[in-house]
């Protein structure tokens, strides 16, 4: 009888072994289809799918808010074209998710935003379930795609859809909605296995019409003062060789939207960054790679754009073309196929622009180049953005495997014109929408992403939206360094009440506050510096021993221009006309 009872209750056991459930299925078809890392926030229903995760061999970074986490799995996206994966909680942890998805939306960097929900029959008869939200329903207009996944046997589907519709033609932001009881139903292991999908060829190259190279070289040909215009898409299609010789091979002067920065090092002789405003004004040919002619670029009209021009645009995106301006020749497939059908179309016989364009062109760039060496070489007492600038100059061109992320006004403005990169894909910031508060994501990701250190440069203002993740940065030890460029304020510190009121300005800030003890709160080293040198020295031993750091630097709390280079978009009140 013992006998008997013991075989049962192998039986059982072994039955059981045979098992699995929504968790392991989830966790099992991200790692079939190679996603290594999630970044997220735990709670109900999804603590134990973090837990297991991390039991499981993945990387799981927990935030101290999804918006953070969310932005860490856009920038990882966009780092490694593999779907960064954040993972929240239901309605409220899905929305602070959600900001960063449709950031990476609007990006194109490809994300998942994984959401527990609650359960349907309560969500759609709105009886009120803990944390209930039609969360599908609200994530589809920020999102490229939504899904949501009712049974076991369709999560592998479901994973599969996500990554393909993130990663395939224009990357975007994903949402996989994953309700509770999704999560713990049990199906037969063997089954669930057969169930999960590895996506095959995932971002497809998308090849351009023979006939649109035709029309593009010609145009390149007759061109008397042609521009490349590189934009983050380039950055992100991984064609840096081919992106180079193009520049090369032609001779044309290029310009680098602020992530495509570094894709071509910023002190190649061709780049034309010093000259943007005179380049964008007389050229009559551009060729835009990856490049929206968003506001960013002015629309492709106005004054900006002066003489009258014709655009060569390469994209993924069909419904780029012609967007905001007549594109003359679209070349629509992924830059890497274009841009290498490009070069062997162009041929050894191409002649390179002539002396009068790039003459005049490198004119203006010594000219810009020179002002800018003497407003970098002034010493101010207090320091300003630009004392502060030109040691992190320094730092970048002797540390050029690092990664820079950016925020803030002035902070961004100054520091994308005055710091050159080196390498693609490290200069991380704001991006299409200028969104204050990715900074410390990104810079997490970052430093997961690469193994390699961080260093971060934000405004005061733009540091206080994920500031907290300093504590995440010291928990998981990351070679971060956080330079906050505190001038008191949002723009500059020196803002009155104009009722002559108790309350400050509202742009006002507690002046003279020390972020560096927020750091030194989670072990993590600080330090409160007033001068270039003391910055220099500050980051350089950050760098060198890769400890998380943060570096207060102060600087005037008069330096810094309203909306930094944006004034005029500022709508003016009639009060003040
Ligand atoms: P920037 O802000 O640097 O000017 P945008 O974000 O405006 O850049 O533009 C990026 C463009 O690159 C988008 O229109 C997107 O469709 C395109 N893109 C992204 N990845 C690829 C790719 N692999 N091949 C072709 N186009 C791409
Ligand atoms: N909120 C969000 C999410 N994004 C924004 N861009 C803004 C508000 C508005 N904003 C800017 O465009 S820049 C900025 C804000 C609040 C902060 C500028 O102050 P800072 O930088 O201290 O970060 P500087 O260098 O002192 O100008």
């Amino acid at each position: 009888m013992a006998e008997v009872g013991n075989e049962l209750q192998r039986h059982a056991a072994e039955e059981q072994q045979a098992q699995t459930d929504g968790f392991h299925l989830v966790i099992d078809a991200l790692k079939l289809n190679g996603i290594e890392n999630i970044y997220g926030l735990p709670g109900i229903p999804v603590t134990d799918l973090a837990r297991l995760a991390q039991a499981n061999g993945m990387r799981v970074i927990s935030f101290r808010h999804e918006q953070n986490a969310g932005n860490a799995a856009a920038i990882a996206g966009f780092l490694t074209q593999k779907p960064g994966v954040c993972l929240t909680v239901s309605a409220p942890g899905f929305l602070n998710g959600l900001t960063a998805l449709a950031n990476a939306t609007t990006n194109c960097f490809p994300m998942i935003l994984i959401s527990g929900s609650s359960e349907r029959e309560i969500v759609d008869l709105q009886q009120g379930d803990y944390e209930e939200m039609d969360q599908l329903a609200i994530a589809r207009p920020h999102a490229k795609a939504a899904f949501r996944v009712l049974h076991a046997e369709d999560i592998g589907v479901g994973v599969a859809r996500a990554i393909r519709a993130a990663v395939s033609g224009r990357p975007g932001g994903v949402y996989l909605d994953l309700p509770a009881k999704l999560l713990a139903q049990s199906m037969e292991a063997e089954k669930g296995r057969k169930s999960l999908i590895k996506v095959v060829d995932p971002a497809p190259r998308q090849l351009p019409a023979p006939d649109s190279i035709d029309r593009a070289v010609e145009l390149l040909k007759g061109a008397k003062r042609p521009l490349i215009l590189l934009g983050k898409g380039a950055a992100y299609a991984r064609a840096d060789a081919d992106i180079r010789a193009l520049v090369e091979k032609t001779g044309i002067p290029y310009l680098p939207m602020s992530m495509a920065k570094g894709l071509i090092p910023d002190t190649h002789p061709q780049s034309a960054s010093a000259a943007r405003s005179y380049v964008l004004a007389e050229a009559d040919v551009v060729l835009l790679v990856g490049a929206r002619l968003n506001w960013l670029l002015s629309h492709g009209k106005g004054k900006t754009w002066g003489k009258p021009k014709q655009f060569i645009q390469i994209d993924i995106s069909p419904t780029e073309m012609d967007s905001n301006v007549a594109i003359a020749a679209p070349v629509v497939g992924d830059i890497g196929s274009c841009v290498s059908a490009l070069l062997g179309k162009i041929g050894n016989d191409f002649a390179k622009p002539g002396a009068e364009w790039i003459g005049a062109v490198d004119e203006r760039k010594e000219k810009n180049l020179a002002k800018m060496a003497e407003t970098l070489a002034k010493e101010t007492t207090p320091m300003n953005f630009h004392g502060a600038l030109r040691v992190l100059k320094d730092v970048v061109k002797a540390n050029p495997g690092i990664s820079f992320v950016n925020e803030g006004a002035n902070t961004l403005d100054y520091a994308r014109a005055v710091i050159d990169m080196y390498e693609p894909r490290k200069r991380l910031d704001v991006g299409t929408w200028g969104v204050m508060g990715v900074g410390m994501g990104y810079a997490v990701a970052a430093a997961v992403e690469t193994g390699k250190p961080v260093l971060a440069v934000c405004g005061d203002s733009a540091f206080g939206f994920s500031g907290m993740e300093v504590e995440t940065i010291c928990r998981y030890n990351l070679p971060v360094c956080v330079v906050v460029f505190n001038n008191n304020g949002v723009y500059k510190g020196i803002d009155k009440n104009p009722t002559g009121g108790a309350d400050p300005a509202v742009t006002m800030f507690v002046p003279g506050a020390r972020y560096d003890k927020m750091m030194e709160a989670f072990g993590g080293v600080g330090h409160n510096v007033t001068t270039p040198a003391a910055l220099e020295a500050a980051v350089n031993e950050a760098l060198r021993s890769g400890k998380p750091t943060l570096i207060n630097a102060v600087i005037d709390p008069a330096a810094g221009t309203e909306s930094g280079r944006l004034t005029n978009l500022n709508p003016q009140s009639s009060a003040s006309k």
